[in-house]
């Protein structure tokens, strides 16, 4: 069975919607998870064990979690990170948030 992407996240949050649609115009299905931030979800013992920094988004990708929106290179191409998930989809290579 595929376990899809999960996306902890909120749409108050700019860096949560740019993900957001980095996987919908890639066609990456995922599950979203609202964080609420004004109920200090992200302070949560739970969300902590995902991102200690307690910043949204997080992506969960089968245990491979990342925790930062940027994980480009300076030079502007992709990280090793963001790269393995984006190998997994084969449309996942032209958007980029
Ligand atoms: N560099 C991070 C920044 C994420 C970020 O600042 N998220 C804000 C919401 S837009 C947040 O989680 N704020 C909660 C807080 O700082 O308590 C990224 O782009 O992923």
């Amino acid at each position: 069975m595929t376990v899809l992407l999960k996306l902890y996240g909120s749409l108050l949050s700019q860096p949560s919607r740019a993900v957001e649609l980095f996987l919908s115009i890639n066609k990456i299905p995922y599950q979203s998870i609202l964080i609420n931030v004004l109920k200090e979800d992200h302070k949560s013992d739970k969300f902590l064990k995902l991102n200690p920094f307690n910043k949204i988004p997080v992506i969960d990708d089968d245990g491979f979690v990342l925790k930062e929106r940027y994980v480009e290179e300076t030079n502007g191409r992709f990280g090793k990170q963001q790269l393995t998930i984006m190998s997994q989809y084969s449309s996942a290579n032209s958007v980029s948030p």
